[in-house]
């Protein structure tokens, strides 16, 4: 353990009282490995693996500006909000950055973690980035600029004057532009889900909209088969015609993503008759490693003059039930007849694609770890942790360090199931398959818990950890599932100056290992973690990992 003698410093500058109510927890080393059978699949020369972002990344949007391509996806109530990612082929990632990462400006305190960002949409136009984004429960639409898409970006634009979610820009060549979004229909609904797409002129110079508000979509592609959730929608111009695109169906199994044409972006659209151009709703259920969800698209076309869609799909692991959240996919787009398509009807969404020409093989692109199976080790030997550690809600103030190569996390008083900023630095869950491992000094004194939490909102999560207990160190597992929540084994070892904590999942199988000086023990072997799913736990997120800490 390199530096167990500094938590002891500290308390000593403390004092002994300061140090029960908040004794740093020093985390040496956090390991992530994901091993899934689809991403074992041999890879063809220029070929690449779906998903593309694997593990809860929903919602994508794209632009492309010459041969770099920026992509935002949602992220609710986690911390900082909107990554944006970089890259030179649609398939290899590199977070550049978030478009909301000033906590003094924001504050998700009592918000459910699925609230907040919902579907952002990233523009670039005249050398300025736009991003455009709901705040659900928490001011509504706003956009934010900036020069260069790694920041800083502008504080918040709000949009009070419209209501509703996913709203997209539309930059035409003519010099106009336009917001759109989903919003209610007008007059009374016809049915539950009944929604329609809006659009409105903004006004680039005044940064506000203008004029009159219209209903370019009422219901869906067809009004008399009440079609449920209209919504993400991206009007594009290509050879003149204007295309808009919008997810139908709802965000799960009839999940669908649909395209319309007009003449003007104020319409009228008539739908493709080949509509839905891409879902996988009608599939045998039985199917061999299902994809499911399909929808939410957005378009971009290379240099080279291809077109690629990425959208949200799902990778359940038996029957409906999926921890991993709604995750980015790329597939090719064929034009036919005028008409965009992204896959087949009867297709099922392919875990291995061919790849755009300027693809690279992996070795070649410094790009994060984000697709594939792959380990990733962090020695928190870095001046700011990896990118792919987040927060649960926006942080009131600094409660970690990196100190010597170490995460020091001081512990707020603060659970899981509480919708506030917890002590729990995390990563997204990014394989059916994982394990994830930490070592750790475990407190040295009562008051304080610490070790691995699995997080997919406040009701549904796990804790492992370990606290003092009479001189000797308690292990334990909690179990928050919905109202149940349980204790389900603890056990006591000797204390230890370091302590390693294993956390692995298969599908719905979680295992819980411990090794306290004494090789690897299980405390709980093959848990039933299905608590963590979409389908049971609800929500837009996926399940997130990593070190937590408690005052208790
Ligand atoms: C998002 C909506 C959707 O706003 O889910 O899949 C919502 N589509 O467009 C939250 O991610």
């Amino acid at each position: 353990m390199k530096k167990v003698l500094l938590s002891a410093l500290l308390i000593g500058a403390c004092g002994l009282r300061a140090a029960i109510a908040e004794e740093p927890i020093v985390f040496e080393w956090f390991e992530y490995s994901g091993r899934d059978s689809t991403f074992s699949a041999p890879l063809p020369a220029g070929s690449f693996h779906n998903p593309i972002l694997a593990g809860y990344y929903p919602d994508p949007s794209v632009v492309r500006v010459e041969d770099k391509f920026y992509l935002v996806n949602s992220s609710f109530a986690h911390w900082p909000g909107i990554p944006i990612h970089e890259s030179t082929d649609l398939v290899h990632w590199t977070l550049i950055g978030h478009a909301l990462s000033d906590p003094k400006k924001l504050s998700f305190d009592g918000l459910n973690i699925s609230r907040g960002v919902f579907a952002p949409s990233i523009h670039f136009h005249q050398g300025k980035f736009y991003i455009i984004n709901t705040l659900v429960d928490a001011g509504g639409n706003f956009f934010v600029t900036a020069d260069n898409p790694r920041g800083p970006w502008s504080d918040p634009v709000w949009l009070k004057e419209i209501d509703g979610i996913d709203p997209s820009f539309f930059f035409d060549d003519d010099g106009k532009a336009y917001i759109l979004n989903n919003g209610p229909p007008e007059g009374t609904p016809l049915y539950n889900g009944h929604r329609a797409i809006w659009i409105q002129e903004f006004d680039i110079a005044g940064n506000k909209l203008i004029g009159p508000r219209k209903v370019i979509v009422n219901g869906g592609a067809d009004l008399s088969k009440k079609p449920i959730w209209i919504e993400g929608p991206h009007l594009y111009k290509v050879k003149g015609g204007y295309y808009l695109m919008c997810a139908e169906g709802g965000t799960e199994r009839n999940h669908s993503e649909v395209i319309f044409r007009g003449k003007s972006p104020w319409g009228p659209f008539e739908p493709s008759r080949n509509n839905p151009i891409l879902t996988q709703r009608d599939l045998p259920a039985d199917r061999p490693d299902p994809v499911t969800n399909a929808g939410h698209a957005d378009l971009v076309q290379m240099k080279d003059g291809s077109w690629w869609a990425l959208f949200l799909a799902s990778r359940p692991y038996k029957d409906y039930l999926f921890n991993t959240g709604r995750e980015t996919w790329l597939l090719p787009v064929q034009w036919k007849s005028g008409w965009p398509v992204i896959l087949e009807h009867g297709k099922t969404v392919p875990f291995v694609v061919r790849g755009p020409k300027v693809l690279q093989p992996k070795e070649l692109i410094d790009a994060d770890l984000l697709g594939g199976n792959f380990t990733r080790r962090d020695d928190f030997d870095m001046v700011e942790p990896g990118h792919e550690w987040l927060q649960i809600h926006v942080p009131k103030h600094n409660w970690y360090e990196l100190l010597n190569g170490n995460l020091v996390i001081h512990p707020l008083p603060v659970n899981l199931d509480q919708k506030t900023n917890a002590s729990f630095y995390a990563r997204r869950q990014s394989h059916l398959r994982f394990a994830a491992t930490t070592e750790f000094a475990p407190p040295r004194y009562p008051g304080t818990a610490a070790g691995l939490a699995a997080y997919q909102n406040e009701n549904y999560w796990y804790f492992f950890g370990a606290r003092r207990v009479e001189g000797k160190l308690q292990l334990f597992l909690e179990r928050h599932a919905g109202k149940n929540h349980e204790v389900v084994k603890t056990a006591t070892v000797d204390p230890i100056a370091a302590l390693r904590l294993m956390m692995n999942g298969d599908g719905a199988r979680y295992s819980f290992f411990y090794d306290a000086g004494n090789g690897w023990q299980a405390l709980q072997d093959q848990d039933d973690g299905s608590m963590l799913s979409t389908e049971i736990a609800g929500g837009f997120v996926g399940t997130v990992l990593g070190p937590f800490a408690r005052q208790e």
